[in-house]
């Protein structure tokens, strides 16, 4: 058990306790429970061995008894009596705008509503409304979904990494060898479910045995060479068994995309073989390929693609051709451009923050707390942003082998005036510039906002540049065709923000930006020293848009701004 184990754990009894109509203080108290011990430097398994379960903020008398029954028990018998009273389906439903608690359960048992998929398609058929649903509150729903993208119906990545990786944990061992595939190994930012294959080790067991581990969940369909089955938070897992011969093939088709499958297949057949899950075989039966995907590919003619590349949009003919790029991976990334500190929103001091950022294995780390229009997020003024100056110089002298840069996330205003006049912003290391709130409703006049921005001389780059918030706000209309030739004409960075909400730039404007030699700048957008991780989301979507490491700014293995 970890400290992120327990605190999904509370997070999930909030939710229910809420649903289940208990008091707003009650609910509350455990997700702020929940959310310090996302936050917390220490091991929580630790601290309650000494009996410091308290010393956790948040952590009462009531919380501390559910978590030492988590930890000894492995289990909190409340959340089970409140998952079997409430359904899965409902819990689903009470995410939707508009849609409470009470709402939801109407959908579910009066509507005979299963899923947001569905909940969706039935009000855009008016299905809904002919049955007495009412019409005010169907368009008030669709009006607020329209545009959110897939995140809305589908899990966001880092849900379907985590449910996926929970599952295996407890299921690994002599038998299985688990592979996870499908959208969630392409690093799509929405993924439909959890897609495995299962290599048996010993080779008599097939899923039935698997099946029989399973614990809790339905199980929907079931066969020695297929499985489906539902968690009892609802997400669908799908598995397929493979053997070594044919491990890789299965792989392959599993991972998809569909797309690149039906084109992989017809490349195949055009050199007069037949590709299936079960491998690479020529006209006589006999098979030529299957152990691994790379042989697959290299029978094929193909240099390997790796799977963020496999949604056919040119990567077949360019691996025919040996051109396709070599992916920034981990090991480019040498810095963090974007993070937060208490001195704005953040949970960690300054000092904790390099701490993480040494943990990471970074050179850098640069600071980019928000100016004084974002009230919310607690943006600093121009005395405070002097302050943070001599803080970061204290630590600079303090920690010598890594680069710390005083940074701003300068709001964008309406007429793309900036959040700090220049003389303060000559003063600091590097600026992002965000658009956080949409002055306008007139795309255009966005548009040129941001241009205008970027063509400040001291901004480097341009902030989560959609500000999407997957399955919740839609991008906010700005052409990014303008920017990105903005950006190339100011020699400027664009920013892949690594947020799992965010994953912004999306990956079709990354490729853009690869296209057309605009540098990319990955950044966690940390707001505590657990979320410096994200950077990984930046980089999933950096890969999906082809980047090399030539194409990141983090690959330099010193700081470098924009305008270096
Ligand atoms: P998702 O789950 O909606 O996020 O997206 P995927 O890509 O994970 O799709 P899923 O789970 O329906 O199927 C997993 C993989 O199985 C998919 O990426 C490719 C393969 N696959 C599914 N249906 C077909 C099909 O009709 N033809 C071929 N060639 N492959 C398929
Ligand atoms: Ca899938
Ligand atoms: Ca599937
Ligand atoms: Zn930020």
């Amino acid at each position: 058990m970890d400290n992120q184990e327990i605190a999904g754990i509370l997070e999930e009894y909030a939710e229910l306790l809420e649903l289940n109509g208990e008091d707003v203080f009650r609910v509350n108290a455990y997700r702020r429970a929940a959310k310090s011990l996302r936050n917390l430097n220490t091991d929580v398994v630790e601290l309650w061995r000494s009996k410091r379960l308290k010393e956790v903020p948040g952590v009462g008398r009531a919380i501390a008894e559910k978590i030492d029954e988590i930890i000894s028990t492995g289990r909190l018998r409340a959340l089970e009596e409140l998952r079997a009273r409430i359904p899965s389906e409902v819990v689903e439903l009470t995410g939707v705008p508009f849609v409470g608690p009470k709402t939801a359960k109407l959908l579910y048992t009066k509507f005979g509503v299963s899923s947001r998929a569905q909940l969706i398609e039935k009000l855009r058929d008016g299905s809904l409304v002919k049955q007495g649903f009412s019409p005010k509150l169907a368009e008030k729903i669709l009006g607020a979904v329209e545009g959110v993208g897939e995140a809305f119906t589908k899990m966001l990545l880092i849900e379907g990494m985590n449910e996926a990786s929970q599952l295996i944990d407890k299921i690994r061992g002599a038998e299985f060898e688990l592979y996870v595939c499908g959208s969630i190994r392409r690093g799509k930012e929405a993924v439909g479910d959890v897609d495995v294959v299962v290599l048996s080790k010993t080779r008599d067991k097939t899923l039935l045995d698997l099946a029989s581990k399973l614990r809790g969940g339905k199980t929907l369909a079931e066969g020695e060479s297929k499985l489906t089955w539902v968690s009892l938070r609802g997400v669908q897992f799908d598995f397929r068994l493979a053997h070594p011969e044919y491990l890789g093939a299965m792989q392959l088709y599993f991972t998809g995309s569909k797309e690149h499958n039906i084109a992989l297949r017809t490349h195949a057949q055009r050199l007069g073989f037949k590709l299936s899950e079960f491998g690479l075989f020529e006209q006589n039966g006999v098979r030529v390929a299957g152990a691994s995907e790379e042989e697959v590919y290299s029978k094929l003619g193909l240099q390997y693609i790796e799977p963020e590349l496999r949604e056919n949009t040119g990567e077949i003919e360019a691996a025919s051709k040996g051109v396709l790029p070599k992916l920034a991976d981990a090991s480019d990334v040498f810095g963090d451009y974007h993070v937060h500190s208490t001195w704005s929103d953040g949970v960690d001091t300054l000092e904790r923050m390099v701490e993480g950022a040494l943990r990471q294995g970074y050179k850098y780390v640069v600071f980019t707390d928000h100016s004084k229009s974002e009230r919310v997020a607690n943006g600093m003024s121009e005395e405070r942003l002097r302050k943070q100056a001599e803080e970061i110089e204290r630590l600079r002298s303090k920690y010598g082998s890594i680069e710390i840069l005083h940074g701003s996330e300068v709001d964008i205003l309406s007429g793309g005036r900036l959040d700090y006049d220049d003389r303060t912003l000559a003063q600091l290391d590097y600026v992002v510039a965000s658009l956080h709130r949409r002055f306008t409703s007139d795309t255009e006049a966005l548009t040129e906002a941001v241009i205008k921005a970027l063509e400040n001389r001291y901004v480097d780059t341009v902030g989560h540049p959609t500000n999407r918030m997957l399955g919740r706000r839609p991008e906010n209309g700005v052409d990014l065709e303008k920017v990105l030739a903005a950006a190339k004409k100011n020699s400027k960075f664009l920013e892949v923000d690594g947020q799992p909400r965010r994953m912004d730039l999306p990956s079709i404007w990354v490729k853009r930006a690869v296209e057309e030699g605009v540098r990319l700048v990955l950044s966690s957008d940390a707001h505590s020293t657990a979320e410096l991780g994200y950077m990984m989301f930046a980089l999933i979507n950096a890969r999906r848009g082809w980047a090399a490491a030539q194409n990141i700014a983090n690959s330099s293995h010193k700081f470098r701004s924009a305008r270096t």
